[in-house]
């Protein structure tokens, strides 16, 4: 018998869902019973849904197709929300199908029953399928849904019964959606604005491509305006072969300052930048009072800004530039400890070349990015979108995963990693080409900092163990071994380089703790 969960499935699959992230109950068992009859879907457990949530998202900023979750009710999916709130906030195309207690057993309120609606409304597209004659019709829209454009979060709320009973024919449509272009007169608002002086630029979403950041280049060389990256966008392509723009500052007072002379400032994939934090006396928004604003392409309207920055160029008619090469500081690994701008530029002399780099590495990850990544070789970097922390490990299993042939850097701070940790288990049964990189100083550093910029120079002892993740100290190798992941703590730059050198030469996911104090 076809079953709806059969509708569901097949009917995704058909729309090009390759990859399903799951952790599932029993509200959701007619899809785990379904899944071995849809042979082109790679099921993959995540031992926590914060895992399979996040690995969505990094499988689907890689290969720009939707990647499915399949969660178990409010309880199941409310444990995945930190790394769907990324995911809303990169735009990144995910189908989360939840399991809920068929329709009659609603109204027993048994233990697991909640308002999961409440839930997944907060992070996107929501619906709730009503009789098993829809699940192949809600699979697509689902589906769609994600695609966008702009890509977005799409819920499925799936009663056990309409998973069960019998079901309709999958449809067998395949949407592709394109970006949108940008009107013209926006094109040329753009051009006006910049020749005019004293103008900006803020690239965001895909005008960080090799496309959008070489325009980008000739609209800097052509009219001389000043060029800036969103501080933490999805993705962005880096390396020492792509012209250089500095990321825009995290902390405001900096980000005000960088941004202080700039008379008109045009969005190219980004929003009007804010600073992430309300501070006393510092204003929210970061462009100076009176400055001018305008859209060249508006990410949330699913605006392609790579093509709108190469119709700038036209319009400009701005000349052909070649970016030199850089070329690497010469790095000689001693037997010195690290600080982290020796780990950044360790790391930057051994990315392998077309190596992805998740960077969740927080402080570290700031120097990295400020700096050295754009010294290494070429290379694609996912950043935390939207400040949940926990994202790094999952998006590197999620990318490895959607790009078996490239290598995977997991830049990841301590702190942030252990939030996740389970998805190293998931590497390790995959075999996913991770190498996990974890900056351990040990604490919760930017917290540190921020609690100073509270004005707190002499932290007590309850504030400095909120901040503080030594007593114990933690075991990185020990744990990675408890996951299958084979791990070593390095202490100087040449333990560090070998330890690259033998994760780089192998197939399969290692850890290396990089002992920052
Ligand atoms: C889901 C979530 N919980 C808590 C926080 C608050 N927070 C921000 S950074 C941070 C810890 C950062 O420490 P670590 O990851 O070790 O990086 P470091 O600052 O030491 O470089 C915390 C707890 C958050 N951003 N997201």
């Amino acid at each position: 018998m076809k079953t709806g969960a059969f509708s569901l499935v097949q009917t995704a699959l058909n729309a090009g869902v390759e990859i399903c992230f799951a952790n599932a109950g029993t509200t959701e068992m007619p899809i785990v019973a379904t899944l071995d009859r849809a042979p082109g879907l790679r099921v993959v457990l995540g031992l926590f849904e914060g895992v399979c949530t996040g690995a969505a998202d990094g499988w689907a900023r890689m290969t720009g197709r939707p990647a499915a979750t399949l969660l178990h009710l409010g309880p199941g999916f409310a444990n995945g929300i930190a790394n769907l709130h990324n995911a809303r906030r990169a735009r990144t195309p995910i189908v989360n199908w939840i399991g809920d207690h068929a329709t009659r057993h609603l109204a027993f309120d048994a233990p697991l029953t909640s308002d999961i609606a409440a839930l997944t409304g907060c992070v996107g597209w929501t619906h709730a399928v009503k009789s098993a004659d829809d699940m192949a019709e809600a699979s697509l829209a689902a589906v769609e849904a994600a695609l966008g454009p702009p890509g977005r979060v799409a819920s499925l709320i799936i009663p056990a019964n309409c998973q069960w009973e019998p079901g309709p024919e999958p449809l067998s449509a395949t949407p592709s959606p394109a970006l949108r272009e940008t009107r013209g007169s926006a094109v040329q608002e753009a051009g006006r604005l910049l020749c005019k002086g004293r103008g900006g630029l803020l690239l965001g979403g895909n005008a960080l491509t090799g496309p959008g950041l070489r325009a980008a280049a000739r609209v800097a060389a052509a009219t001389g305006c000043g060029v800036w990256i969103e501080t933490f966008p999805p993705r962005q392509e880096c390396g020492r072969h792509m012209p250089l723009f500095p990321a825009l500052p995290y902390f405001p007072e900096q980000a005000i300052e960088a941004l202080a002379n700039v008379a008109s400032l045009v969005l190219a994939g980004a929003r009007d930048p804010v600073a992430f934090f309300a501070y006393p006396d510092q204003p929210s928004r970061l462009l100076p009072d009176g400055a001018a604003l305008h859209t060249l392409a508006d990410p949330d309207a699913g605006v392609d800004a790579a093509l709108a920055l190469e119709a700038l160029v036209q319009e400009l008619d701005a000349p052909a530039i070649v970016t030199p090469q850089r070329t690497m500081p010469a790095f000689q690994p001693s037997g010195r400890s690290f600080t982290p701008d020796t780990l950044c530029q360790a790391m930057a002399a051994f990315t392998p070349e077309n190596a992805i780099v998740v960077n969740e590495a927080v402080t570290t990850g700031l120097t990295w990015n400020a700096v050295h990544s754009s010294n290494a070789a070429p290379h694609t970097m996912l950043f935390i979108t939207g400040g949940a922390i926990g994202q790094g490990l999952p998006n590197a299993l999620g990318a490895a995963l959607a790009c078996p042939d490239r290598r995977v850097i997991a830049f990841q701070a301590d702190g942030s990693g252990l939030y996740t940790l389970q998805a190293l288990w998931s590497m390790a049964r995959e075999n996913a080409d991770v190498t996990v990189v974890v900056c351990s100083n040990r604490h919760y550093r930017i917290l540190q900092v921020e609690l100073q910029r509270t004005g707190v120079t002499d932290p007590g002892l309850k504030a400095q163990a909120l901040t503080d993740l030594t007593r114990p100290v933690i075991d990185w190798a020990a744990l990675a071994k408890g996951f299958g992941v084979p791990g070593c703590s390095v202490q100087t730059e040449d333990e560090f380089a070998n330890a690259l050198r033998r994760s780089f030469a192998e197939r399969g996911p290692s850890l290396i703790e990089a002992v920052l104090d």
